[in-house]
């Protein structure tokens, strides 16, 4: 059987930017691969998928391990086939690797709507992964801040003088400031899920850049949509640009980062015990090779990755973004150790998500460091409404257990922020 998803995991596609491969045996080995392949289809990685099965005159007979495969993969394969014999692996596997590539258009009417454009907001995601040159032109020509969906973490570094940082729940405050104030919208390779961190439909003009011509306009409504790669798309549309000599609101973004990294320092350096999760993340993210790859696995955990682990130029990062699987963090690690054998590959994970995969330990000499954390640390957004405080309250009133370990938690956090 072979299954390529359109979107990658198991053996490397994130990190390599080439199709990932991965095999199973029959039955309970190729059910194993299901919850990776989700992964890698969510995220829009291409991976080939190849299974075992069983004697064919034994099909169907309750013979162990006989699972029909071609059945299970059928909702998260692009293609699938079950393999009849040696010729007919040139042609299926032929097929299973094509993939399109649309051509861009409207560059015009994108300059002009970005050219009249005094608040432009730029959200970059994993698609703009090799545009990082690109982005960061179009942000000095229009004045724009480059906010960056988590996928797109290491799409500008986080010491660019562009970049606010991330955005949602785990991002940072000036990221929902520049969304809330701008007039204008780019969105350059990015599906970025939660629309309700992006401007009120009708509240900015937007523009799209995306390879993919069903995911144009589908989070928040655009003028134009450009299908086509984000960097030679930018490229293209670079010279078409007017500078934006009106450069306040970039430089009351770059105020307002500054502020944000100043509260991301106290809370990664306080001396509490137990240590606050903040300090582990800030401390590893200072000691990362340039060129290293971190790999965030689901939880709270993430939170931290997010906000205090300041990606540089040449480094790479993933996570499950939209499956948000557990158990990712290990195996994509081990996967970039692979793919890059001189790099310095990290694997920044919970408890639970690594002792999920911790046999994956075996294959490959790495170093465990374990941190033991506060457990009452709460993830909190950057700018905490009264709506969102007063459930917060709730839920924690309606059976947390520890809710007054919590709520102590967030009460002396806010306190020492303010001292
Ligand atoms: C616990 C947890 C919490 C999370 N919280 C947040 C959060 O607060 N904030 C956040 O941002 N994310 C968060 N995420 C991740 C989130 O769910 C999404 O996966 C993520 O925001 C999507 O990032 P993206 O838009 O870069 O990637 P995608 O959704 O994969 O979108 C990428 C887009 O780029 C396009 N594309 C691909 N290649 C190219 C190319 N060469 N040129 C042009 N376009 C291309 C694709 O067609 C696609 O539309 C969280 C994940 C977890 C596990
Ligand atoms: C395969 C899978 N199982 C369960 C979940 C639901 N889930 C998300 S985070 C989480 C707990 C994660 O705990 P841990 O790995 O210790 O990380 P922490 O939250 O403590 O940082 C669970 C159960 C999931 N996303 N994926």
């Amino acid at each position: 059987m072979i299954c390529p998803s359109p979107a990658g995991r198991w053996r490397g596609a994130k990190y390599t930017g080439r199709l990932g491969v991965c095999l199973a045996t029959s039955g309970p080995g190729g059910i194993h691969l299901l919850n990776g392949l989700y992964d890698a289809k969510l995220d829009g990685q291409p991976v080939l998928a190849i299974t075992g099965h069983h004697y064919h005159d034994l099909i169907d007979t309750f013979g162990q391990q006989d699972v029909d495969l071609d059945r299970v993969f059928e909702d998260v394969a692009v293609y699938n086939t079950r393999v009849m014999g040696a010729a007919h692996v040139e042609n299926v596997a032929h097929l299973a690797c094509r993939a399109g590539l649309p051509a861009e258009e409207e560059l015009f009417r994108a300059a002009e709507v970005l050219n009249a454009g005094r608040r432009v907001v730029i959200l970059a995601g994993r698609g703009a992964l090799h545009a990082t040159d690109e982005l960061e032109s179009l942000a000095e020509t229009l004045g724009a801040p480059i906010v960056k969906a988590l996928l797109g973490k290491a799409a500008v570094p986080d010491d660019s003088p562009y970049t606010t940082g991330g955005i949602g729940l785990l991002g940072t405050r000036p990221s929902q400031e520049a969304m809330e104030e701008c007039d204008t919208l780019l969105m350059v390779g990015t599906s970025f899920p939660y629309m309700e961190f992006l401007p009120e439909p009708g509240g900015a003009r937007g523009v799209q850049i995306d390879l993919d011509p069903l995911r144009i306009g589908l989070r928040y409504p655009v003028e134009v949509g450009l299908v086509g790669d984000a960097r030679a798309t930018l490229q293209k549309l670079l010279p078409l640009l007017i500078r934006n000599e009106d450069r306040s609101f970039l430089e009351k973004a770059q105020e307002s980062m500054r502020e944000w990294w100043k509260l991301m320092r106290e809370r990664a350096s306080r001396p509490d015990k137990p240590m606050k999760p903040q300090v582990v993340a800030w401390e590893l993210g200072e000691r990362l090779s340039p060129n290293a790859i971190i790999s965030c696995d689901s939880g709270t955990i993430t939170t931290w990755f997010a906000r205090q682990i300041r990606i540089r130029r040449g480094q790479m990062c993933s996570l499950s973004g939209t499956l948000a699987s557990m158990a990712n963090g290990l195996p994509y690690t081990i996967a970039a150790q692979i793919a890059h054998p001189d790099r310095q590959c990290v694997a920044f994970v919970g408890d639970g998500g690594f002792s999920m995969l911790m046999a994956e330990l075996a294959t490959e000499g790495p170093v465990v460091v374990e941190a033991m954390v506060d457990p009452f640390e709460p993830p909190l957004p950057p700018k905490t409404s009264a709506r969102q405080a007063a459930k917060f309250a709730k839920a924690l009133a309606k059976g947390e257990p520890n809710r007054g370990r919590i709520a102590l938690t967030v009460l002396e956090d806010k306190v020492k922020e303010m001292v």
